[in-house]
């Protein structure tokens, strides 16, 4: 066993550990998060149908007998309207300094287009590995088509995908593990994630929510716990209109009451959620709203 002994790992590694900093970016919707939980074959970050569903770096963390690779899934980069679309767009792009990899990430039905370019003129060429998503949604003669296109951006590597199906990712996967290094463990074998239980309270709300409401009003929420007493959790819901909060507690509380029972089953048993509804207007343009709920 090697010892290795760098200022952020002491942890022991066997010989030949490899390891590295994996970052998944691309425009919104693109199915980064899905890929995520692709290769974990579990839930690690929420998901939806709606763009900028994921707006802090969410790091899973996948140890093998002889590696670690720390996947940092990112927000949708895009062309930003409000305070928050800037705050998305900066973390995706904070993510990308010191990576080993870069996956990014490109929907088979539809065609790259601007926002594609935008993103992909800022990536590290040798480093960056194109996955074409949601194949699963087109038919092989447009597979083709996408990668031919997508050979515009002249990365070394190109991947054709389904994350929801899981066509293809295990061939990424033993990619990625080609391309690394021989490096440390940056965290315990056992440690899949660096974020509090709080947090994913608070995201799995919002993941059920943004799955009740329509299109409009999912930029407006934000979530965040309040109180952590277990058994008891207080989650506050932040929307920015009046009008909204009837649409998110929903005719007599049913939409609360789904969201509430839909997350119950995702926590340990005897879990109990308060869900409380806030008005906060325009809390997308004010940093000091931003910072409170982390993005
Ligand atoms: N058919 C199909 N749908 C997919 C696939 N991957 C993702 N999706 C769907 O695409 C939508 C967006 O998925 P997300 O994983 O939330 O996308 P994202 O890129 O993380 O989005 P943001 O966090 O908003 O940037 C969801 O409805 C997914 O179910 C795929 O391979 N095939
Ligand atoms: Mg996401």
């Amino acid at each position: 066993m090697d010892d290795i002994t760098e200022s952020h790992s002491t942890i022991k590694v066997p010989d030949g550990h490899i390891s590295g900093f994996v970052s998944l970016v691309g425009r919104p919707n693109v199915g980064k998060s899905t890929l995520l939980n692709a290769f974990f074959e579990k839930k690690i970050a929420i998901v939806s149908d709606k763009p900028q569903t994921t707006r802090t770096e969410i790091r899973g963390v996948l140890t093998g007998p002889k590696f670690q690779i720390v996947f940092c899934d990112t927000p949708g980069i895009h062309k930003p309207r409000t305070l928050l679309g800037t705050r998305l767009n900066d973390t995706a792009r904070f993510t990308l300094k010191e990576i080993d990899l870069v996956l990014f990430v490109v929907e088979a039905d539809s065609s790259i287009g601007k926002g594609d370019r935008f993103i992909a003129e800022s990536l590290p060429v040798e480093k960056t590995i194109l996955v074409l998503n949601k194949i699963d949604k087109v038919k092989s003669g447009r597979i083709l088509t996408q990668l031919n296109e997508a050979a515009e951006f002249s990365f070394a590597e190109y991947f054709p995908i389904s994350a929801s199906t899981g066509e293809g990712v295990s061939e990424l996967l033993g990619h990625i593990k080609t391309k690394l290094l021989p490096g440390p463990r940056y965290f315990p074998e056992n440690m899949e994630t660096d974020f509090s239980e709080s947090f994913w309270v608070a995201e799995l709300v919002r993941e059920q929510l943004l799955s009740e409401v329509r299109e409009e009003l999912p930029h407006s929420i934000a979530t965040r716990v309040t109180e952590w007493d277990w058994p008891r959790i207080r989650c506050e819901i932040l929307v920015e209109r009046n009008s909204q909060k009837g649409i998110v507690i929903g005719h007599k509380g049913e939409v609360l009451k789904k969201v509430g029972t839909e997350v119950r089953k995702q926590l340990e048993d005897g879990a109990f959620i308060e869900l409380v509804v806030k008005v906060e207007k325009d809390w997308q343009k004010h940093p000091r709203s931003l910072d409170r709920f982390g993005y």
